[in-house]
């Protein structure tokens, strides 16, 4: 078949779609990439090309060697993608060091991928290792109250999870090992990407401080899930300092209680 015609590109658009009407996506903001298994690149063959020009990934990612990746361009619109999908988004493949990437399809007026790659590819590598191939989505956003609470809130793994998971009683089941947070650093590199990854090792959430969040997710729906649920406790969190701050809370044998009710796996380190 043809790649318009497959589930995964519908599901990417989908969610590139969803995303902007969140309000996550102002101007060229954030990026996706998905990583296609060997069964769906096999199905859309006759719409990929050959590449024409092989270019530095900007970081070396030889777990992934061969494997190919939908994602958004660098400077695109989320808005566009679900206008023109070929001229927004790409597939890439990684070359046999894992340290170039060649475009096989879209970006059809021209582009490269994001500009984030050195992470989104890092992140799928550990992330793939991790989870035994199930993880196959990252997904970076500008959500604004999130980016607003990295403006108060201690820039600390343990205060930040703590304040988020308090601001609804189910955020601790979906989201029980917590938040990374990278400080602020220049985007779009290496450094930022192995900081990234070093905090993916032990969460599905990073925040980059003063710019956005980093998700990761087996499927398009738990990445958008995890994104939207994380900037819904932020804006809460948000709305409750707007009112003068908190008066009562959830107990902290609370959260103990939920997460044997829940069976959920809760990092202890981060109750108090
Ligand atoms: O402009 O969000 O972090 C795309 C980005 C870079
Ligand atoms: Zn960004």
């Amino acid at each position: 078949m043809k790649i318009e015609e497959s589930k995964f590109l519908e599901g990417f658009v989908r969610l590139t779609a969803d995303a902007f009407k969140k309000g996550w996506h102002e101007r060229n903001g954030g990026n996706l990439s998905y990583r296609i298994p060997q069964e769906e690149i096999e199905s859309v063959r006759q719409s990929l090309h050959e590449v024409q020009e092989w270019q530095d990934i900007g970081n070396t990612v030889p777990e992934l060697a061969g494997e190919y990746f939908l994602v958004t361009g660098s400077g695109k619109y989320m808005r566009n993608v679900e206008l023109s999908p070929e001229e927004n988004v790409a597939v890439i493949q990684v070359d046999a060091e894992g340290k170039k990437y060649g475009i096989v399809w879209g970006l059809t007026a021209g582009g490269r991928p994001t500009s984030e790659l050195p992470t989104h590819l890092a992140a799928h590598e550990l992330k793939k290792k991790m989870t035994g191939g199930r993880n196959k989505v990252i997904y970076h956003a500008h959500p604004t109250n999130l980016i607003a609470l990295t403006f108060v809130l201690p820039l600390k793994d343990k205060e930040f999870t703590h304040e988020l998971w308090e601001m609804a009683t189910e955020d601790p089941v979906i989201f029980p090992e917590g938040i990374g947070v990278v400080p602020w650093m220049v985007p779009g590199g290496k450094e930022i990407a192995d900081a990234s990854v070093k905090l993916m090792e032990k969460y599905r959430v990073v925040v980059w401080a003063h710019h956005g969040l980093f998700v990761c997710g087996d499927d398009f729906d738990e990445a958008f899930g995890l994104m939207d649920t994380v900037e819904k406790a932020a804006e809460i969190c948000v709305k409750v300092r707007s009112m003068g701050g908190k008066q009562q809370t959830i107990p902290e044998d609370g959260f103990r209680q939920l997460a044997k009710d829940f069976k959920i796996d809760l990092n202890q380190d981060f109750l108090k």
